[in-house]
């Protein structure tokens, strides 16, 4: 309910704020007391509102209270930085609480609610403060705008309690005339899409330094989209379909396109749609403030290319550094991006935002039907359209190039001596030993906290996504050594390419989709470790995508500190890809390396460090020393051909199958 002043629920009683009267936006000004009295009136608690000196919003007010919003548009950027400084830089939480509350009425919402979000994450007196899954507060942004009809004329024929859940087909988008469909249940999961974008609520790239400046960000922000691509490129493989094309002809027509069927409940306007065969035209939008050609995407790419093949860069300041081997990719990651943090963003520009941007504007180039951007312009929606992987495979691609200039691994690099794998196994519950077995669930998300209806109460929608079967690895290791300890890396890649043959190892590392990561204790002789899927360092449970799940909501401050932070992780219910009905065959690897080389010293205990793989640790240096995606994250050294000549004892590769059964479970304890 973004647009009107609400009450606060506190567990079943409703609470109303308290305001001072100067802080009422202009329209209800006249309607004032009226307002007061009805809320006051209804409220079971009334909350005191600090007056405080409020500061202009001023530029931030440009944007409306209708309009939609997006990071990627330089000129959105610029007012959320402002705002979320005003937001870092109230004394206390009851100023943050008033200037919060001043600010909602006023600003436009999509951005209020970002820009509360970013400095809840990253004040140190908020940390026990909840931050609502933002599927809740903005359910326009995931699910069919046919569903709110829907769960409007629920709300107002059933009663609270016996409401029936609004059942969202999982094919709502295309039809199996359009292969690209097939991933349509990847692309629009709703887990998925809250990942990244509690990803990019984690890791802004335009904020005040102290919050964009965190350790390795650019690398990061280059490995988890890596993966993305890789865990899309596999599902593509499962759907027969080839591995994703980048795009690097910009001016060509883009074949694949995409109509998302979502409307955005604040703008009240569908979200634009992507034609077939539609071109990048150079942007003129005077009202975004945004004059760009495509020939400027072109001059930083290049730029770049020359900064990866000559392995220098020119900073702001005119002075020119190296590339370094473990470091160049954190730089590249932050210029390419780019982030604030970019070493010249004057020179290398803003190439990845910038063609979020162009993309989203590819229909409404110039303004003049007055549209605003797809879903590929923001964060929250951009990975339902297929143009999305298009558009990070060639991001991934530039990294990759970087990544072909630096020293390969030797043997030694990559061996931990006398530590032996000698078999591995994975078990699904009831399945077959090296089968993993997939199918489709439906699970219920409450969207009544986003939605504007009386008479209010719980409104479900049930979705249909991807889940498996939770299953365990069984690693048998040999240790000639004494006592000591590894880092056990797990992945998984499709054992053979789109048209059945055996991968070449240049190709298949790319593939490589991180499962899990963990330190282990080696005793002399033989070790047997077990672990569960349930555990990776990669993935969050469920209830923690959808917070309004989660029956052991956690309590109290260090709980919820962790809660919020630890929004950010790839869903459990799409830790392994979709498989087929056959059995789709994959390699599983399994690598222990020195724990004394890769470790980080630090405390990793207590806060959220569950997904650290692709979100890394809040306040705290990402957990591995090595390069992210080691070890398949560069070139193998001379005459590895295939996969098994790659292999030192310390690793080994067990082939499994994932079989797909085409059945609906429902996720117990629903509604
Ligand atoms: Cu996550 Cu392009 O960086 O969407």
């Amino acid at each position: 309910r973004p647009l009107e002043p609400s009450f606060v629920p506190r567990g079943d009683k409703k609470a109303a704020f308290d305001v001072p009267e100067n802080y009422l936006a202009d329209r209800y000004k006249p309607i004032g007391v009226q307002l007061f009295n009805r809320f006051n009136a209804d409220a079971d608690e009334k909350i005191p509102v600090k007056k405080i000196t409020l500061p202009e919003l001023g530029e931030i007010l440009e944007l409306g209270r209708h309009d939609n919003f997006s990071l990627f548009i330089p000129k959105h950027r610029r007012l959320a930085g402002r705002l979320i400084n005003i937001f870092m830089g109230m004394r206390n939480v009851d100023e943050l609480q008033s200037m919060a509350i001043y600010a909602r009425d006023r600003v436009n919402p999509y951005m209020f609610n970002y820009c509360l979000s970013v400095a809840l994450l990253h004040r140190k007196d908020t940390q026990d403060i909840d931050v609502p899954s933002f599927i809740e507060s903005f359910p326009d942004k995931y699910v069919d705008s046919k569903v709110f009809t829907r769960a409007r004329e629920e709300a107002t024929v059933v009663p609270d309690g016996s409401r029936m859940p609004i059942e969202i087909p999982i094919d709502f988008t295309a039809s199996n005339l359009e292969d690209e469909h097939r991933l349509a249940y990847f692309r629009e999961d709703l887990g998925i899409n809250l990942h990244h974008w509690h990803w990019h609520l984690v890791y802004p790239f335009d904020a005040d330094i102290r919050i964009v400046q965190k350790d390795r960000r650019g690398e990061l922000f280059y490995y988890m989209h890596q993966q993305i691509i890789a865990r899309y490129n596999a599902e593509r493989l499962c759907n027969q379909l080839a591995r994703v094309k980048r795009f690097i002809d910009w001016r060509k027509p883009i074949q694949e396109a995409y109509f998302p069927k979502l409307d955005s409940l604040v703008a009240s306007r569908a979200y634009p749609s992507r034609v077939s065969n539609q071109k990048l035209q150079d942007l003129r939008r005077e009202q975004d403030q945004i004059r760009a050609d495509v020939d400027q995407l072109e001059r930083w790419r290049d730029r770049i290319f020359e900064a990866i093949h000559s392995g220098q860069i020119q900073t702001e300041n005119g002075e020119i550094k190296t590339l370094g081997e473990f470091d160049g990719i954190d730089t590249l990651g932050n210029m390419i991006e780019s982030s604030i943090i970019s070493p010249n963003r004057t020179f290398y520009g803003d190439l990845h935002n910038m063609g979020h941007v162009f993309l989203s504007y590819i229909h409404d180039p110039d303004h003049r039907h007055l549209e605003s951007f797809g879903v590929i312009g923001d964060s929250t929606t951009a990975m339902r359209d297929p143009i999305f992987y298009r558009w990070h495979a060639y991001i991934d691609d530039m990294c990759q190039e970087f990544k072909a200039t630096i020293p390969r691994y030797s043997v030694n690099d990559l061996n931990y001596d006398g530590v032996t794998v000698q078999s591995i196994q994975c078990q699904s519950k009831d399945g077959k030993a090296n089968e993993l077995n997939t199918f489709w669930q439906q699970s219920d998300v409450d969207l009544s906290r986003g939605m504007d209806f009386q008479p209010r109460g719980s409104v479900f929608v049930r979705f249909t996504h991807l889940q498996h079967q939770s299953f365990s690895y069984s690693i048998n290791v040999n240790n000639s050594g004494g006592q000591r300890q590894g880092t056990c890396r797990i992945f998984i890649a499709p054992a053979q390419d789109e048209r059945g043959n055996p991968w070449s190892f240049r190709d298949q590392r790319g593939m490589f989709i991180e499962l899990d990561k963990f330190v282990v204790n080696l005793r002399p002789g033989q070790n047997t470790i077990t672990r569960r899927s349930t555990e990776s360092s990669v993935t969050i449970p469920f209830g923690r995508t959808f917070r309004n799940l989660d029956l052991n909501r956690p309590t109290g401050g260090e709980a919820l500190e962790q809660f919020n932070f630890c929004g950010c992780g790839w869903p459990q219910h799409m830790l392994i890809p979709k498989g087929t009905a056959e059995g789709f065959k994959c390699h599983l690897f399994v690598m222990i390396s020195d724990y004394a080389n890769d470790r980080v010293n630090q405390d990793n205990s207590g806060l959220c460090n569950d997904s650290s793989s692709y979100c890394g640790i809040k306040d705290k240096l990402y957990p591995d020393r090595r390069s992210m995606g080691y070890p398949f994250d560069r070139l193998p050294r001379d005459g590895v051909q295939v996969l098994e000549h790659f292999l030192t004892p310390n690793m080994r590769v067990q082939t499994v199958s994932i079989r797909f059964t085409n059945r609906t479970i429902l996720r117990k304890g629903q509604n």
